[in-house]
């Protein structure tokens, strides 16, 4: 029998977080009648039934392998638990879409103390659909943002990555490592979105570090883009720049209209999904790209993605 989506749900409201593994074992499921409870539990969490976007402050940290992201989340989760902050994180573990996972060498893992009931930890595998954050991961995030303080989603890689994190969080940050030229040529070509916090990881390094971080300034100051914070940050003991990190990222929440990025990022997570779902025929049936934005643009703001993505189907011809 399904668990009862409604009631974890609910439960999640009421932030009791020992609801939250039940409720993503129930949202990553794929059995009939669970989606059909998923759905139930995610309603109970959309504006509407909350009075207003869910509390949570939603994060999303990308970047290369190896950049050190892990190792990082390791450290801001402590950092945020020494503040008294409850967090979840969702790691989107790519290694199912390369054999051998060989390609990420010595990865860490995020580490934290299994008895701490404020702090859940979940990887999940990207799969092999390519655009789009799988979609479990999105409507993860949004369930638990109704009950933890921060919700963490990691993801790997910068351009593409980068662009769909941004569909859920509030804030993305993005991590390079030391001599982290991609980023740079992606940033000055314009082929990547201008994040709103870039961190220079392992800057226990020294010299290096200090460079990249100045080339990182100043080309987002030839791109006329300074609001961007750049930190270097140590991650390892003994760690440097985390509180710092915390602080920069806090105050970005602080600047941000939540309501406005997070009823942009459902509608355009919307489109992503119908267009992953039924395809450029699928878009072509609804009037095309536009009309798809215009019918979402008018849409109530308090309904949640699935009904968003429902009422584009609605309009299929
Ligand atoms: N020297 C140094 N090494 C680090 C630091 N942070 C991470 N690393 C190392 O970089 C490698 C990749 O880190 P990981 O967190 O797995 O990167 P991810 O693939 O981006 O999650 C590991 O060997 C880490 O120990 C740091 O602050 N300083
Ligand atoms: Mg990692």
């Amino acid at each position: 029998m399904s668990a009862d989506g409604a009631a974890l749900g609910a439960r999640l409201r009421e932030r009791d977080l020992g609801a939250a593994p039940a409720a993503l074992n129930l949202i990553e499921s794929t059995a009939p009648g669970d989606r059909e409870q998923a759905a139930a539990l995610l309603r109970e969490l959309s504006p509407a039934v909350l009075g207003g976007e869910a509390p949570a402050h939603v994060i999303g940290v990308t970047g290369p392998p190896g950049a050190g992201k892990s190792t990082l989340l390791s450290a801001l989760l402590h950092a945020w638990r020494a503040r008294g902050r409850t967090v979840a994180m969702l790691a989107v573990d790519p290694s199912s879409r390369r054999s051998g996972g060989s390609l990420l060498g010595d990865r860490a893992r995020i580490d934290f103390d299994p008895a701490d009931s404020g702090v859940l930890i979940r990887s999940t595998a990207a799969g092999e659909r390519l655009g789009g954050l799988a979609r479990a991961t999105r409507a993860a995030a949004g369930a638990l943002a109704g009950a933890f303080d921060v919700v963490v989603i990691e993801t790997v890689g910068v351009g593409q990555a980068e662009t769909e994190v941004a569909e859920v969080a509030d804030t993305v940050a993005v991590v390079v490592q030391p001599g982290g030229g991609d980023v740079l040529q992606f940033l000055k070509a314009g082929i990547m979105e201008i994040p709103d916090v870039l961190v220079v990881t392992k800057a226990d390094l020294g010299q290096i570090a200090l460079r990249t971080r100045r080339d990182l300034s100043a080309a987002l100051r030839s791109l006329g883009s300074s609001a961007t914070q750049v930190l270097a940050v140590s991650s390892l003991p003994p760690a440097s720049g985390v509180d710092e990190l915390v602080d920069a990222l806090e105050a970005h929440r602080a600047e941000l209209d939540v309501a406005e990025r997070r009823l942009a990022a459902r509608r355009s997570a919307a489109l992503t999904d119908f267009t992953i779902e039924h395809g450029e025929q699928g878009l072509r049936a609804i009037g095309g790209r536009a009309a798809a934005q215009a019918t979402l643009g008018a849409a109530d703001p308090g309904l949640d993605l699935a009904a968003l993505v429902a009422m584009l189907e609605r309009s299929m011809s």
